[in-house]
């Protein structure tokens, strides 16, 4: 293998970074088994809830007209008013630009109602494969709730694994956040639970998270947290980590994803839209990875102030893996600071995104901007090392980007392939 040259370098990462396959870690995508809860298309990327929340800074319309309209109406308005009356720079808004553009359309003519009929056109196994195609997706980890009664009929079906790029992951915020919701869907399901915290009432979760997880396969057990988690603390989180959810992770050699620092609905007139960012305690996790040496931790934050110290934990904790830049933090910015400072404290030994898409051709631009932000950050590098007189080789360059995009993730999980 020969060396490149100094002034090859950045462009050799850059095509590399664009080509590597991914692993999308956490999305909320569905395979096409789960019919409509599968979202694709123009109307449904343009009411996106990172774009809703954008346009209400636009306008006095009444939240609740809003909820009122059809949803091509909705797409509409948000047309409107973030592509049309104002420029499209927000990272959300740019992002359906990208979309558009590398789906083949014409940017420029801005005729929305060209676009949404060359995509009506299409079947949603084909738009799958077309996006997963112009992205370079190989694997989509999914958000599974047995609560939906949607999407548990697909599971009960047995249709839930046959798409094998789909992978799946347990998703449990019921049972840590709302504990009286969770009892009354436990019961519903056949668990003999109650609210009160008896040994019959743990023996039960543990059942019902056994059962699923063997159900969907799930690759991991997740769970979204408020800023405020404390661990260590004696309250029910606690309990229901350290009685009911660990264990079955244990018992089933699966990693436990924590994601921190959300305030669910400080503005519920928006909805999904309405949530915020908070700080959190890094200290949480610390405890956790201390006392569960044995057991995996698959962790990101949403707070920017957080990102340094988690990064830090995860030089003193190999059962920590830090992934993704979350929700607010997956603005090119945040991408650039937080890859930068993680590749300089860990080297590449992180997962460096996730997309979070909800709406299936969000792969394209999410994944785009994050590979060419990664690229770079690592071609700098690679310069420095090459100045010293270390050269990487192209076989070295795919080796690491393998790593941070896909084979960190598989190892860490024990499911290399
Ligand atoms: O990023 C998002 O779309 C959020 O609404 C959340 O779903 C968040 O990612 C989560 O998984 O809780
Ligand atoms: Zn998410």
């Amino acid at each position: 293998q020969t060396d490149i040259s100094l002034s090859d370098l950045r462009e050799t990462v850059e095509r590399l970074a664009l080509n590597m396959p991914v692993t999308d870690m956490h999305t909320h995508l569905y395979a096409p088994e789960f019919g409509n809860l599968l979202l694709w298309g123009i109307d449904e990327l343009l009411t996106y809830h990172y774009l809703i929340s954008e346009s209400f800074r636009w306008s006095e319309e009444e939240y609740s007209h809003f909820w009122s309209m059809s949803k091509r109406e909705q797409a509409d308005w948000i047309w409107k008013l973030l592509f049309l009356d104002h420029s499209p720079v927000s990272e959300a808004a740019t992002g359906f630009i990208t979309i558009l553009k590398r789906l083949g359309f014409d940017v420029s003519s801005r005729n929305l109602d060209d676009y949404r009929q060359a995509l009506e056109k299409r079947t949603v196994h084909e738009q799958v494969d077309t996006v997963m195609q112009i992205a370079g997706i190989e694997k989509i980890v999914m958000t599974n709730d047995p609560f939906d009664p949607v999407e548990r009929l697909v599971w009960q079906s047995g249709k839930g694994k046959t798409d094998p790029r789909f992978y799946a992951a347990l998703r449990v915020d019921a049972l840590l956040g709302d504990w009286p919701h969770a009892v009354s869907e436990l019961q519903s399901l056949g668990y003999d639970v109650q609210a009160e915290w008896t040994e019959r009432t743990k023996e039960e979760t543990r059942r019902f998270l056994s059962e699923w997880i063997i159900r969907m396969d799930a690759l991991y057990l997740a769970v979204s947290m408020p800023g405020d988690f404390k661990y260590p603390a004696g309250d029910h989180r606690s309990k229901m980590i350290d009685e009911v959810m660990i264990p079955v992770c244990q018992e089933l050699n699966i990693p436990f994803a924590l994601m921190i620092g959300v305030r669910r609905k400080v503005n519920p007139s928006l909805r999904l839209a309405g949530d915020m960012s908070m700080l959190s305690d890094v200290s949480a996790v610390e405890a956790l990875c201390r006392r569960y040496p044995e057991q995996k931790f698959l962790v990101t934050m949403l707070a920017r102030e957080n990102q340094h110290e988690l990064t830090v934990l995860a030089r003193k904790f190999r059962n920590l893996m830090i992934f993704g830049c979350w929700w607010f933090l997956h603005i090119e910015s945040m991408v650039e600071e937080m890859t930068r400072f993680r590749l300089e404290l860990l080297g590449t030994s992180m997962i460096p995104q996730h997309s979070d898409c909800r709406v299936f051709e969000q792969l394209i631009y999410k994944w785009e901007h994050s590979r060419r932000i990664i690229g770079n950050v690592l071609a700098d590098k690679y310069e420095k090392l090459h100045q010293s007189g270390w050269n990487v080789t192209e076989e070295e360059i795919k080796r690491d980007l393998n790593d941070m995009l896909n084979r960190n993730f598989w190892r860490f999980l024990g499911k290399e392939q």
